[in-house]
């Protein structure tokens, strides 16, 4: 039998195989059955096919992904799901959404045009898997044909900017739609990386994590994602445990804060690797062109630990990286050559640069290789012979350490998701911490299965009820902030 992963997205008849036969195949029956009008509605005519992937949590492995390392996350019910049919009479693309708040966006059928990232729009992730597509199909050579017009229609449930990666379900949901309009199909593998690349168009460095569970999670199971090549192995999480997920109510959008955050980090890191790299022996420009990630120059930093008694490369941090925040000349006279000119083929780097007046070298890179350790540790734990109990209170713990670590050394947290965390702890979590980018966004906290309902009564009284009486959410859609989350199916595709 063909490995998981190397097998295309499945294509259904009925809706069953995705969204099982309780309340959730209800709720997806009213979903699909109302996109189904709007598309006819709006464009006149039926859709051809659907497409959905799912939101995720990332467990653990925070900000490692671009690294090189690999995480630990599982797959949500929450997904974004788009109607799509080929217009051969227009050549534009047209993308309207179930939700007024996100008005129809145009664009020309042309896998060419340049995405406009100064006016961010929410059309623009679909227009990334576009362009995805068409450079995957370039590359495996196959015959695309005329360029033609697309009719679209899109319904996420993935809440926007809170850490459950509401962008990758978007695209990836977005590329698997294109192709199963164009009726190509390709390995699930193939398309993480694809979706993973095509999502960079939106001006965010990321790795590849959220693509590669959204396309290739299984019911049931979390899911080691390893890079390089992009591989996914099942994870059975202990017995007795569940994942409670609580949005912190402070968005974080990504797309319009880049230069400062997430691509900040991803331009420190790669700072911090290649002066680690310089210090430990390599030549300036051997570092500078070919060392991209931390990972790259971990064999260096642990041959020097080794040489101190530990196989920890977090001693070389310690040895060669200076707590102190760096300023750009300081690391120009160790690279010997202008940050500038090292990012100079990279606009969102440079974009960076304008922003940072510091790079904290030294904090950045001891997360990173801490975190990597972690996700392993997390595994290992799993897969011990240690009792189901004693799993969970480790697995909590790691989870603590990963949150500290995500605060404190990567600063990516915020006040709002401190306070969070706090009182998952001061309830009885076996452990809790930030996910997904962070600096908003929300918590995952691990919670002994019999005193969930308890544990979200809590968190409701403690954290959402003074914002319900500011009216910053509605009593009502609580459900949609707090919830516990079961491990859920993959990407697929519909023809009904
Ligand atoms: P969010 O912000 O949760 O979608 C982002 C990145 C991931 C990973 C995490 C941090 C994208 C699409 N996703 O996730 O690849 O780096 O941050 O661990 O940018
Ligand atoms: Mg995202």
């Amino acid at each position: 039998m063909a490995k998981h992963e190397e097998t295309p997205i499945p294509c259904y008849s009925s809706l069953e195989a995705v969204y099982g036969d309780g309340s959730q195949l209800e709720e997806a029956k009213l979903r699909f059955d109302n996109l189904k009008s709007k598309f006819l509605q709006v464009f006149g005519h039926p859709p051809d096919v659907f497409a959905r992937s799912p939101g995720r949590v990332n467990l653990i492995g925070e900000h490692i992904d671009y690294e090189g390392y690999s995480v630990l996350p599982m797959a949500i019910r929450q997904d974004t799901i788009i109607a799509i049919r080929k217009n051969n009479a227009e050549k534009v693309l047209r993308i309207a959404n179930v939700n007024d708040k996100y008005t129809q966006c145009t664009y020309p059928a042309d896998p060419n045009q340049a995405i406009d990232l100064k006016n961010h729009r929410w059309g623009h992730y679909f227009i990334c898997g576009y362009k995805g597509y068409y450079e995957f199909a370039k590359s495996k050579g196959v015959n695309v044909g005329e360029l033609v017009g697309l009719d679209v229609i899109v319904d996420g449930t993935v809440p926007t900017g809170s850490g459950l990666s509401s962008s990758a379900a978007f695209v990836c949901s977005a590329t698997i739609a294109i192709m199963a309009a164009f009726d190509v199909n390709f390995p699930k593998k193939e398309i993480a990386q694809l979706t993973c690349e095509c999502e960079r168009h939106i001006g965010t460095q990321s790795g590849g994590m959220d693509q590669a569970i959204s396309v290739m999670a299984k019911t049931g199971f979390a899911e080691l994602i390893d890079f390089n090549p992009i591989r996914a192995t099942d994870v059975q999480l202990p017995a007795g445990g569940t994942f409670v997920i609580a949005n912190s109510l402070a968005e974080s959008q990504k797309a319009v804060t880049a230069a400062t955050n997430y691509n900040n980090r991803v331009v420190e890191c790669r700072l911090a690797s290649i002066v680690l790299g310089i210090k430990l022996g390599m030549k300036q420009q051997d570092a500078i062109s070919n060392v991209k990630t931390l990972s790259d120059v971990e064999g260096l930093c642990v041959s020097f630990a080794n040489s101190r008694g530990s196989s920890d490369p977090v001693v070389a941090v310690k040895e060669f990286l200076k707590e102190k925040p760096y300023t750009a000349e300081e690391i120009e006279g160790i690279t010997g050559e202008s940050l500038q000119s090292i990012f100079t083929n990279s606009p969102s780097s440079l974009d960076v640069l304008k922003a940072a007046q510091h790079f904290h070298l030294h904090q950045r890179a001891a997360h990173v290789y801490s975190e990597a350790k972690r996700v392993h540790a997390f595994k290992d734990t799993v897969s011990s012979n240690l009792s189901d109990e004693d799993k969970l209170k480790k697995l909590g713990e790691l989870m603590n350490e990963s949150h500290y670590s995500c605060s404190v050394l990567y600063e990516c947290s915020c006040p709002e998701l401190e306070e969070l965390v706090k009182i998952c702890r001061d309830n009885d979590a076996l452990g809790a911490r930030l996910t997904g980018a962070g600096w908003g966004g929300c918590a995952v906290a691990l919670v002994k299965e019999p005193i969930v309902p308890q544990f979200i009564l809590n968190l409701k009284e403690k954290f959402y009820k003074s914002r319900i009486d500011k009216g910053v959410i509605g009593k009502n859609d609580l459900g949609l902030y707090v919830f516990a989350s079961k491990p859920s199916s993959g990407a697929a595709i519909f023809k009904f």
